[in-house]
């Protein structure tokens, strides 16, 4: 390996690895790796799945691959005997933020069990140029500015394959770009991600995010889910997702044909997981091109109904998609009788007008085209499932009580424990062997050492270490010192009222308050987030205000400093979570109960060894199970509570916060003098109103359980023993939440590969 690597270096760069910079090592081990992938067989089968996904959150590929190909080692000691880090190298990588938050990071953990376990099945999405935006913390405040990823050398190939692409005044012609997706110790399949040569990067102001919307051949692959909170930004989705599904239906196509497949028989050789509704048009795109090839419509919607799957990941209703048809018109005309046709066909055989696909408002509902003329439903978490079966989806439920089911979600193994946390790895590697990296539910022979004194302190050395790393991590890319001997309590996650940050920051209102008054805790904490807020939206902008500000309050205090902190990480994504998790002691999953509908950091968390502070709330509520009451904190209204308050209306933030003195003193912290003299008062008064007056996730009302748990949370890390007991119960029965179990389950119940 170290010739190799040499020889590449000499030949590209002139130098040897004494002499090259980072970069340029970099370089060459993305291109060794490359290679090496491409040796791989291709995993191969007579069907096939494409799982379409408007979303990839990937994350920095080389140490994964290196590990999925058995060369990390390898590569890591030839680097070592020139005296250089293979994790320095790492640094050099630009992480792709091709994805938001849980929903893109799970297709990419899926992506990697599907090779994995030798499954036929390739992704398919955007090259999105400049992905999500990267945040940059600017007074207190979140400034969005562009994430230029790509680079000359990438790990996408591009390739000859490029269809037309028809809208309403114009075509677009497509390139497929290919991005190798290796197994561990295994099979290798491909994400394939389009874009278009008239993407014009330049067109984006400086560093910033904001371009001309309405120039769709420059700006269609630009960004991830560009601002929609104007006619134009919600137009250009349109485009970006009737882009995507065209040329997803016509790969599709050509791939059979090219197989000889008969195309009469699609659902035999082809199954589409549609994740969430952004890919939903794929539907009436294929039934498009099947007519369009001679099919009659019955069979094109016959066949097309037995290849799609539909994923749910959400019931907040304001992100269940809907386009106004006069939208569908201007951007894709030649859907819009696919689409009217089968929603006539729903209105003759129904009545519940709850179930149209075009509504009386003229709204296509993307969801309901895929609930109809898809063969298979799935919720993402136990919970989730049953609360669309019995609320948010129970009309649909009634008509077709088959095609609902339930597929917990599940993160790879080996980007969450053995990548991220190769201490942990090999430990737990040194105690019960290596099978749990292909069979997770191997983890539970760790429970034989769960009352091994050496063991328990083994695990809470680990921890220290990993929250060094962090320590020093943060450091460097942001100048923060952290006490790696306080708590760690961390809640990262995207910013979202229901996910409720702001309670959170009520918590670090109301222990500052108690410090003051010399109540301090035994053990310093610090509270981390990371979070980015959509550009759009207002009230998760004042919330990371609010968290900067209380930062800034604390940082400035040397009465308090000593035994409180208050970070937030800059950037969160998943190189970042990658370090955080590892460090963490208290895993915070705080959404409203019913509102999250699985979340997959809390997994990633008990994996590493985090004990979770959290409300009975998807996964959450299986992670109780697993590990049962003693190695979990639980508070808060139940979901059937929530659901029922939100039924007969009767939730009043006013009435907590005027009935509440200590509600009421902690609310009003966030517009009283210490604050407005460090932040912003307009958006501090801004979002203390919307607590009072709103408040429409009920942050309000399990304030006061969440602060007793937190309280309890914090006394029991004391017992070190106890806690280190805890934590590996966690690790122990985490296997259940391996993406290979989920993976295994969609092959079984919906796929058939
Ligand atoms: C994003 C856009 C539209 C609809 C849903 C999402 C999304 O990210 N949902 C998240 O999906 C995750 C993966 O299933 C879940 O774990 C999260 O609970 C859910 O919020």
């Amino acid at each position: 390996m170290e010739e190799r690597i040499q020889k590449l270096l000499c030949e590209r760069f002139g130098r040897d690895i004494d002499h090259c910079t980072k970069e340029e090592i970099f370089e060459v081990l993305m291109l060794i790796t490359k290679e090496e992938t491409s040796k791989i067989q291709r995993n191969f089968g007579k069907k096939k799945l494409y799982y379409i996904s408007a979303e990839f959150l990937i994350g920095k590929l080389l140490s994964n691959n290196l590990i999925n190909l058995g060369l990390y080692e390898e590569v890591k000691q030839a680097l070592a005997v020139h005296g250089r880090k293979l994790e320095e190298m790492e640094e050099m990588e630009m992480e792709p933020s091709l994805g938001n938050g849980g929903l893109g990071r799970l297709a990419a953990c899926f992506l990697d069990s599907i090779a994995t376990l030798g499954l036929f099945g390739d992704g398919i999405g955007l090259n999105y140029h400049f992905g999500l935006f990267r945040q940059r913390f600017r007074d207190h405040k979140q400034k969005e500015v562009k994430n230029p990823w790509m680079r000359a050398e990438n790990w996408t190939n591009r390739t000859p394959v490029s269809f037309t692409v028809p809208f309403k005044d114009f075509s677009i012609q497509s390139v497929m770009y290919d991005l190798d997706v290796p197994g561990y110790e295994a099979g290798c399949n491909r994400l394939h991600l389009f874009d278009a040569d008239t993407v014009d990067e330049s067109i984006v102001a400086g560093d910033s995010i904001d371009f001309d919307k309405h120039n769709i051949q420059k700006n269609l692959t630009l960004f991830l889910y560009p601002d929609d909170s104007d006619d134009a930004g919600r137009m250009l989705r349109i485009y970006q997702q009737y882009f995507m599904v065209s040329n997803a239906a016509q790969l599709i196509l050509k791939e059979c044909v090219d197989q000889g497949y008969d195309l009469h028989k699609l659902d035999e050789h082809v199954v589409i997981q549609i994740n969430d509704t952004h890919p939903s048009m794929v539907i009436p795109e294929l039934i498009r091109l099947l007519t369009d090839r001679g099919f009659s419509m019955d069979e094109a919607i016959d066949l097309v109904s037995r290849t799609c799957a539909y994923t749910n990941h959400t019931i907040l209703a304001e992100a269940l998609e809907t386009w106004p048809t006069s939208y569908l018109e201007q951007v894709v005309p030649h859907l819009m009788p696919v689409i009217q046709e089968l929603d006539r066909r729903v209105r003759k055989k129904y009545t519940d007008e709850s179930t149209y696909i075009i509504d009386d408002k003229n709204h296509v509902h993307m969801a309901h085209m895929d609930i109809h003329y898809g063969f298979s439903v799935n919720g993402v978490a136990a919970l989730h499932t049953e609360i669309l079966k019995n609320t948010e989806l129970s009309n649909f439920y009634k008509i077709y009580p088959d095609k609902f089911n339930n597929k917990t979600n599940g993160i790879t193994f080996r980007r969450w424990l053995v990548s991220c946390n190769r201490e942990l790895s090999a430990y737990i590697e040194k105690l019960i062997g290596d099978g749990f990296k292909k069979e997770a539910k191997e983890l539970k022979k760790l429970l034989d050492f769960k009352d091994d004194k050496e063991v328990l302190k083994t695990l809470g050395r680990i921890k220290k270490k990993k929250k060094e790393e962090f320590r020093d991590y943060l450091y460097e890319t942001q100048g923060v010192l952290t006490d790696e001997n306080s708590i760690f309590d961390v809640q990262v996650k995207r910013l979202h009222e229901y996910k409720r940050q702001q309670m959170n920051a009520l918590y670090a209102i109301y222990k500052y308050q108690e410090i003051k008054k010399g109540h301090k805790p035994k053990t310093p904490i610090t509270m981390i987030f990371g979070a980015k807020a959509a550009p759009a939206y207002t009230t998760a902008k004042d919330i990371i205000h609010l968290i900067l500000c209380l930062s800034q309050l604390i940082e400035d205090d040397p009465e308090v400093r000593p035994y409180l902190r208050v970070l937030m990480i800059e950037n969160y994504n998943v190189t970042k979570a990658s370090k955080i998790i590892p460090a963490a002691d208290v895993s915070e999953q705080i959404s409203l109960a019913s509102k999250e509908a699985s979340g997959t950091s809390n997994m990633k968390f008990m994996l590493n060894g985090a004990v979770t502070l959290g409300t009975e709330d998807g996964a959450n509520v299986e992670i109780e199970e697993l590990v049962g009451e003693d190695n979990i904190y639980i508070f808060g209204k139940k979901p059937q509570e929530v659901i029922d308050l939100y039924a007969d209306g009767s939730y009043s933030a006013k009435d907590i916060y005027e009935k509440d003195e200590l509600i009421h003193e902690l609310v009003d912290f966030i517009i009283g003098e210490e604050l407005t003299k460090i932040g912003d008062k307009e958006n501090l008064c801004r979002l203390h109103h919307e607590l009072v007056s709103k408040d429409w996730f009920m942050t309000l009302l399990d304030t006061k359980e969440y602060i007793c748990m937190k309280e309890r949370v914090f006394q029991e890390y004391e017992n070190q023993e106890e806690w280190n007991k805890k934590a590996l119960v966690n690790i122990a029965k985490s296997g259940f939440f391996s993406s290979d179990r989920t993976i295994e389950q969609y092959n079984r119940d919906i796929w058939h590969l």
